[in-house]
């Protein structure tokens, strides 16, 4: 059941709570492009946190006005000119988010449109799956900024798309955009029309799959990656034992047995 009165406290960010589940999520500061500053951040954990608690089946993150997400707040970092004790502990804020997003067991898409740069990318870089539009392009600034990388992008971008490219983007200011995005691992789906029109749909069909099984999907997956190959085959059949024997499969499984369940068949 969805707590819907759990979604009211949010200044930063825009939630939208649909009747299926999904939740739109919106990053609501299009003056400044999106740019991350430190509210906003503690939204984002305080959100997803909370999303498989709250019974969110799926979100959508997306970004208010032309571009998704201009990074790390520029302004706020110089006004505040901070110490790197505290730039630390704001980078770790970010890898709290970050990581709920990506281990909290809740489908995330995030529908991309213009900027996703520095540590746009790197948020983009944590939901499971991307759309991107003809609009959308991709940049770590950083090298440019004096700056480094501090919200996960070595490890996510690089993931992605391989480290000599993460080093080639960040080195050269290099920009990707288009079908070759979409080639090199950057997204997953790139639209014609409106990525957030992709990006919902994709969001209502994650939801109807059972609960549990996302968890597995948008939890265990990256932390199975993380291990060994060994461990991560005995935890992955730790994982299964526990989904595949889900009393609430048994209706689907019967289905199946039963010759009414969609068979699986090429795309037309
Ligand atoms: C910002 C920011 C920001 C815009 N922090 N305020 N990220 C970057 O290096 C990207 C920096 N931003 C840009 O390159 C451009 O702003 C955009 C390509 C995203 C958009 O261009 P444009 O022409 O539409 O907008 P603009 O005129 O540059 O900016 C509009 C306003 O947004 C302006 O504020 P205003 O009060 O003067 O109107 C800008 O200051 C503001 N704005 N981007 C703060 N990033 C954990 S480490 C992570 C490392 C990083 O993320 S490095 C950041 C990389």
């Amino acid at each position: 059941m969805l707590a819907k009165d759990s979604f009211n406290s949010y200044e930063k960010l825009a939630i939208d709570v649909r009747d299926n589940g999904v939740c739109i999520v919106t990053l609501n500061r299009p003056s400044k492009r999106n740019a991350l500053d430190t509210a906003t951040v503690e939204e984002l954990v305080q959100f997803f946190s909370g999303a498989h608690r709250n019974g969110v089946k799926a979100v959508v993150l997306a970004g208010a006005g032309d571009h998704f997400c201009a990074g790390l707040d520029l302004v706020e970092h110089w006004k505040e000119d901070r110490s790197p004790d505290e730039f630390m502990h704001v980078c770790l804020r970010w890898h709290e988010a970050f990581n709920k997003m990506e281990y909290g067991g809740v489908p995330v898409i995030a529908a991309l449109q213009g900027a996703v740069v520095g540590g746009g990318l790197e948020l983009a870089s944590a939901a499971h799956i991307r759309v991107m539009d003809q609009t959308t392009y991709f940049a770590l600034p950083e090298g440019q900024r004096g700056i480094f990388t501090g919200g996960g992008a070595t490890i996510r971008v690089s993931d992605l798309i391989g480290k000599s490219r993460m080093i080639d983007m960040i080195l050269m200011g290099r920009v990707y955009q288009g079908q070759d995005a979409v080639d090199l691992g950057l997204a997953q789906y790139i639209t014609e029309g409106a990525s957030f029109d992709k990006a919902l749909e994709l969001a209502d069909r994650a939801a109807e799959n059972l609960p549990l099984t996302n968890y597995a999907i948008c939890s265990a997956i990256s932390h199975l990656n993380n291990m060994s190959g060994m461990d991560a085959a005995y935890a992955e059949a730790v994982v299964a034992g526990v989904v595949n024997t889900q009393p609430a499969a048994r209706a689907r499984l019967e289905a199946f047995a039963n010759k009414t369940a969609a068979r699986v068949r090429p795309n037309d």
